[in-house]
């Protein structure tokens, strides 16, 4: 599946803007047919954006169950002849779209794109009436899981991911037309000997039997520097200019689909021809050792939550600039289509997770222990999770398998890995992701402190560790002598394992202008203390290549004792500015 495109024999319409909105507060939408009739009672709602901060009732931000989304939308003429798509970047966490009264497709899963088909329910010219019932109920057999629980006053939802649960339609829905002979699916890997580079490319095809594929790659000024005909092929550049961090370049790739001298189809991909590899505790891209600096991101904003806004991503990336970052990690799902497309652009490197986050019933539960459940069971996750797991994993490798920026799959964030049942649910995982990727990137999952070295039985599956601590925080709160020598001792056994170490997570929430000295959990000058306490372990221990603070901005989560107005943990504030931690990490990291 191709995202939507402007090509030669392709257009798209973007339907965002304000749609019809309902909350299903009874659940009544289906039964009552909410599709088949303009939508009654329908309030304002924009797309893209999580509804639950443009409200401002209680019940409705919280509200989980059926939310409706409703518009009408005209064909362009020019559609006429070719088959018509409607595609949505996201929809969170399931949904079901229906064209005029017929239901045409259903999607689950909150972070990837879905298309279908709707030609032959459409006309070129005319206006059909759109209808989209998204879910964002968790269960244990969703990514990531939850539950809903009965209590004296209801049925209330429970997730264990420290993130709000922000629903609704976060990225653009498009309408789009393409040929009927079209390019379905394009592969792209690179490599490079010397100057010389190399693109493999692989263009997947339907009703193309009789058309032949040409590859054409043009270098960032527009010069073809390469082609080739057929389906499939290796294309040479000569002097390549090697995508890099900090290097974002791109060739692009044009593809045809011939009938003779006529272009039937044609799609564009940009490409980025770099190397990743792992080597003992090495991580090499091009060849050479790359060292992680960076930070845990969210999607997550004022007012919009989710919403995917590009204003918003060209200043986080501005600041990532600012501060001397190279990397994030999509903690803790996939980001939006134009965010990865930017990070080619400006050479990131990232880490691409998964949603499964929360497999962890050890987490945070009542009085701080575990949440009462069984992580592994077949009452809670069980092998029906497992499977939507592998549908997440191959479904993010396949969107974003042509991303230069993508350098290993998180397959989980901390999930719980320290006990038999894990090592039996994980152990397939790992190289379903392998086999899954043409490029053969790095796979690895998110350790969490409960299993620490000596204790995970899952991190023998990955090529990575990647490690989240909270030394001097959750830890060794406010001692961070203490901290810095129990993190050193955890990582040189660690190093052991012959892997290299990210630490993809370390942080400390800091309320921004509280001021202490000395320095006390919370202040500013706490988390400037911590983050170096930290920093000394690291450079202790040869086998890290990489650091990721958490967060980069704080962001919203659900109500708890453990959380002021969200987690502050991050380096700068929900509305993008400085804490004192960003001037001290610019130091470290420029
Ligand atoms: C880790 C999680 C992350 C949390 C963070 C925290 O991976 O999602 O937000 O800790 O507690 O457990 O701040």
């Amino acid at each position: 599946m191709l995202r939507p495109q402007e090509t030669e024999s392709r257009s798209r319409l973007p339907l965002d803007g304000l749609w019809d909105f309902r909350i299903d507060r009874d659940g009544a939408g289906y039964d009552e047919r909410w599709f088949s009739a303009p939508l009654q009672d329908a309030r304002a709602m924009v797309v893209p954006s999580s509804y639950n901060d443009l409200v401002v009732d209680a019940e409705d931000r919280n509200f989980f169950g059926d939310i409706w989304y409703q518009r009408t939308v005209r064909v362009p003429r020019g559609f006429a002849g070719d088959r018509v798509i409607l595609y949505f970047e996201s929809a969170t966490h399931r949904a079901t779209v229906w064209v005029d009264d017929l239901e045409v497709t259903r999607h689950e899963g909150g972070y990837l794109p879905f298309e279908v088909d709707i030609t032959d329910h459409v006309t070129a010219g005319r206006t059909f009436r759109l209808t989209v019932c998204v879910n964002n109920t968790l269960s244990f057999q969703t990514i990531p899981p939850g539950v809903i629980e009965d209590t004296p006053t209801g049925r209330k939802q429970i997730y264990w991911h420290d993130f709000f649960n922000f629903a609704g339609l976060h990225r653009s829905v498009w309408l789009a037309s393409r040929p009927a002979s079209h390019v379905d699916d394009l592969t792209v890997v690179t490599g490079f000997e010397g100057t010389t580079g190399s693109v493999r490319y692989d263009v997947r095809s339907v009703d193309a039997q009789q058309l032949t594929a040409r590859a054409v790659l043009a270098d960032a000024d527009g010069v073809v520097v390469a082609q080739g005909d057929g389906d499939q092929g290796e294309l040479h550049v000569d002097d390549v200019h090697l995508w890099g961090p900090g290097d974002g370049y791109l060739y692009d790739l044009t593809v045809q689909l011939l009938d003779g001298g006529t272009i039937v189809d044609e799609v564009h991909q940009h490409v980025g021809i770099r190397t990743v590899e792992v080597r003992g505790t090495e991580f090499l891209i091009n060849g050479q050792l790359f060292h992680f600096k960076g930070f845990g991101m969210h999607e997550d904003h004022v007012t919009i939550g989710k919403g995917h806004n590009d204003a918003l991503m060209v200043r986080d990336f501005e600041l990532l600039q600012w501060i001397g970052a190279n990397s994030f990690r999509t903690s803790h799902y996939p980001y939006s289509e134009d965010v990865m497309d930017y990070a080619d652009r400006m050479g990131y490197v990232v880490i691409d997770e998964t949603p499964a986050v929360g497999l962890n019933m050890g987490l945070g539960g009542g009085i701080f222990g575990g949440q009462g459940y069984t992580t592994y069971s077949p009452e809670t996750v069980n092998d029906t999770t497992r499977q939507r797991h592998i549908e997440e994993i191959e479904g993010l490798v396949a969107r974003d398998k042509n991303h230069p920026c993508v350098v290993i799959w998180s397959i989980a964030n901390e999930p719980e890995s320290e006990t038999e049942g894990a090592e039996n649910y994980f152990r397939p995982l790992f190289d379903i992701a392998r086999k899954a990727d043409p490029q053969g990137r790095p796979v690895g999952f998110v350790n969490v402190m409960l299993a620490p070295y000596g204790k995970c039985r899952v991190s023998q599956f990955g090529d990575v560790l990647m490690l989240n601590r909270y030394y001097g925080w959750y830890v060794n709160t406010g001692d961070l002598e203490g901290a810095e020598h129990a993190f050193t001792e955890e990582l040189r056994g660690w190093a052991t394992e012959g892997k290299p170490i990210i630490i993809t997570e370390y942080g400390a929430d800091t309320m921004p202008g509280l001021h202490q000295l000395p320095a006390q959990p919370w202040s500013e000058e706490y988390q400037v203390e911590y983050l170096a306490a930290n920093h000394r372990a690291f450079d202790k221990v040869d086998a890290v290549v990489g650091e990721q603070v958490w967060n980069f901005a704080d962001f919203a989560t659900t109500s708890g004792i453990m959380r002021v107005g969200g987690n502050k943990k991050g380096v700068f504030t929900r509305d993008r500015q400085p804490k004192a931690a960003a001037f001290a990490l610019r130091e470290r990291w420029s």
